[in-house]
């Protein structure tokens, strides 16, 4: 079973995952794997951090000339802010300079001082931050490699920041995602682009923040990931859970989702038609998912991820040390992260289909995965 563990503080000296149940002979390469931590870092209204972060990364096991081994593969992130915070975020024994005690609404902070019994926020802080998502990075670009072996691949694209939504369109193909990592807010639409970024200018403004719905696209899967049979074993739940375990997401939606709900069952499902021996559907208003499987249409899932809840406009809060009323801390912040939050999304829906690719198929050399897909493709093949 592909699992994986992540370790490290926001500004400690490293990030760490720890990807454990990867099968022998998937290829990965630092040069690629540094590629896609670095789209993780793109977007119209990301803070000064990004510019100065740069990711860097050392594969510290499970790799040998550029294919996994089979073992437990474990890649170090170094942060290189660490120099700045070595004092203040050290493991030895001391205390900081200055602790921080007015809790920021919306963040971890107040509920997890209370919890793990400090009066400092930067005890929860550190560990809440995105910045953990640069080590899911490692274990979605692990999944995609999977993926791809399997003829699968996992694309993703902003479709609202703020109130500015992108009109309703077919979900992009692979061969956009190049265009679509240009845009400065990742938005596969020209028009509603440039007004993304207007609405992040006038947020930033108004020392404000923007959140915003990611939409991932997975295409060429197999028919019937996930099972019916038990309810941890449905995709879409897998899908939900993996996509709310991000930082800052509220919502998931499988494919129409919410829109599903308000329309007629004569207009809410894909019809299923036989043509030149295949089963297809005209539309794929479920996403991609029937009984909690895969259809083998394209999956499409989408994230909403609220405004960060750091603001240069600070919110009201309380200090928890003197019990009186106060403005939250404010740390360096993003305008909007929806952009960066759409990347992660696709590194986590890749993990649970390279997940399920792996519970189904089995093997602990990828071409025997290979083989079993090619086998059970031929089984249902109707001629
Ligand atoms: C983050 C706050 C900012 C972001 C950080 C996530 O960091 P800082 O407080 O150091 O300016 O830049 O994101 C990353 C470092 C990253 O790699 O994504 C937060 O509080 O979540």
């Amino acid at each position: 079973m592909l699992r994986f563990l992540t370790a490290g503080e926001s500004h400690g000296p490293a990030l760490v995952a720890v990807i454990e149940g990867a099968p022998s002979g998937v290829p990965f390469l630092a040069e690629e794997l540094g590629q896609e931590l670095a789209r993780r870092r793109l977007g119209h209204g990301r803070g000064n951090r990004m510019k100065i972060e740069k990711d860097e990364l050392e594969i510290i096991g499970g790799v040998r000339h550029g294919r996994t081994l089979g073992s437990p593969v474990a890649v170090l992130i170094r942060n290189t802010e660490w120099p700045r915070w070595q004092e203040d975020m050290s493991p030895h024994p001391g205390s900081p300079r200055r602790t921080l005690t007015a809790p920021r609404p919306g963040h971890a902070d107040l509920v997890g001082m209370q919890k793990y019994d400090t009066e400092d926020a930067r005890d929860i802080l550190e560990r809440a931050s995105a910045r953990e998502t640069a080590a899911r990075t490692i274990v979605g670009y692990l999944s995609k490699s999977i993926l791809s072996a399997v003829g699968v691949e996992v694309i993703s694209h902003v479709v609202a920041i703020g109130d500015v939504e992108a009109p309703d369109a077919p979900p992009p193909n692979p061969s956009a995602l190049a265009e679509i990592d240009q845009d400065p807010v990742r938005c596969a639409d020209k028009w509603a682009s440039a007004a993304m970024v207007a609405a992040i200018d006038a947020a930033k403004a108004d020392r404000d923040t923007l959140g915003g719905v990611a939409e991932v696209v997975a295409h060429g899967l197999v028919p019937g990931l996930g099972s019916h049979v038990h309810w941890d074993r449905k995709l879409d739940a897998a899908l939900a859970e993996a996509l709310m375990s991000i930082q800052a997401i509220k919502a998931v939606e499988l494919g129409d989702g919410l829109r599903t709900a308000r329309r007629r069952g004569s207009v809410a499902h894909d019809e299923i038609y036989l043509e030149d021996g295949e089963y297809v559907r005209h539309t794929d208003r479920a996403g991609g998912t029937e009984g909690g499987m895969t259809t083998g249409q394209p999956l499409r899932v989408r994230a909403a991820m609220k405004p960060i809840s750091t603001l240069m406009r600070a919110l009201d809060t309380v200090d928890v040390k003197t019990g009186e009323a106060t403005k939250a801390i404010r740390e360096r912040s993003d305008v909007c992260a929806v952009p960066a939050a759409g990347i992660v999304a696709e590194q986590m829906v890749a993990f649970v289909l390279a997940r399920e690719y792996l519970r189904m198929f089995g093997g602990d050399a990828i071409d025997d995965v290979v083989a079993g897909v090619d086998r059970y493709r031929a089984r249902i093949a109707r001629s």
